[in-house]
């Protein structure tokens, strides 16, 4: 820290001058505060085709997921990481379904670790594909309805995630999980769920690559989708804002569920799935920071961060920085001295 500066010509302390006139500089106003934040490592790498996601959860660990968590005065556990649950091979209408059962598989061990976590703190899954939401969103609707809450989610990616096992063109189930928790029809092959979260607590925002059958789909239900261009006109906080006061008015949880590919590719490029076009650093700190606000959030998913094609780690570490947003980090304490 600076303890010195330069007064008419001769050096002063400056440690006296902050009094309740100025604003410190510190990273540690938390409104989430002492949070116990569970490392669930979801090395799911059968959701789509191209591999690496099972890198993902290591490459969190090694840009300091958890330094960054309890250096915001939280406590972390690192439950390691988990594996799919055996399932048998399953047939289905739709040939082109890529590894059906281990995508089952890996549905049930999250949903039942997500229920398991959730009882104690926040529940941070470190992926893996978007697969894995299958199963921690299941698992949070779960833990939602014994809590007698509603659970509400904000879907923080390019694409919709909307497909079901019938509509998928490629059959890459990491573009199903949230068909899969609205209660979409088409998943018989996969666990019952155990509670649906409706389509009115959904909220999309970053889209900008849907599908025909998705949009048709979209249009007929009642999931907020904010696409890039609804960002371009009027900025992000407005409908996020919206989200956040909807889910503060129900008295719901909030899981995020963050796929790398929100982000523009420029500074995110460890996705196979890149769009151009995505969010900026700062919107991406702001979406966190504005739910850090909030105090709303109750579990978290880092998704398909790939880091084989990652450039020196730095996708994986942006990825740690807005965790560490989320979770309280900030640049000034505010209000500061120049802006109110
Ligand atoms: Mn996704």
């Amino acid at each position: 820290m600076v303890t010195t500066l330069v007064h008419f010509g001769h050096w002063q302390p400056i440690s006296h001058k902050l009094t309740a006139d100025t604003t410190t500089i510190s990273g540690n106003t938390l409104r989430m505060k002492n949070t116990h934040c569970i490392l669930i490592g979801a090395p799911v790498d059968c959701g789509k085709r191209n591999r690496g996601c099972l890198m993902g959860p290591d490459a969190y660990r090694t840009a300091g997921l958890a330094e960054a968590i309890s250096g915001l005065g939280h406590t972390v556990a690192d439950l390691g990481n988990l594996s799919a649950a055996d399932t048998p091979e399953t047939s289905s209408r739709n040939p082109l379904l890529y590894r059906l059962a281990e995508n089952i598989g890996w549905t049930k061990t999250l949903c039942a670790a997500a229920q398991s976590a959730a009882k104690t703190g926040l529940p941070i899954f470190l992926g893996g594909d978007h697969a894995l939401s299958l199963g921690s969103v299941a698992g949070m609707a779960a833990h939602a309805a014994s809590q007698d809450r509603p659970l509400f989610v904000l879907w923080l990616d390019a694409h919709s995630d909307f497909h079901t096992p019938d509509t998928t063109d490629s059959g890459n189930l990491h573009g199903t999980p949230v068909g899969y928790v609205t209660g979409r029809e088409g998943f018989d092959a996969f666990p019952p769920l155990p509670a649906v979260v409706p389509t009115q607590n959904v909220c999309m925002i970053g889209l900008r690559s849907v599908d025909t059958a998705e949009h048709a789909a979209l249009q007929a239900s009642d999931v907020t989708c904010v696409d890039m261009r609804a960002i371009d006109e009027g900025g992000i906080k407005a409908p996020l804002s919206d989200f956040l006061a909807k889910v503060a008015a129900a008295g719901g949880m909030l899981h995020v569920s963050l796929d790398v590919d929100f982000l523009d590719p420029s500074i995110a490029p460890a996705v196979g799935t890149t769009v151009p076009g995505g969010a900026t650093m700062r919107e991406a700190h702001l979406v966190m920071e504005l739910l850090n606000d909030s105090e709303l959030v109750t579990s978290l998913d880092l998704v398909e961060l790939n880091p084989f094609l990652d450039d020196r780690g730095r996708t994986a570490s942006l990825m740690v920085d807005l965790t560490a947003s989320l979770l309280g980090r900030r640049i000034f304490d505010r209000p500061t001295r120049s802006y109110t």
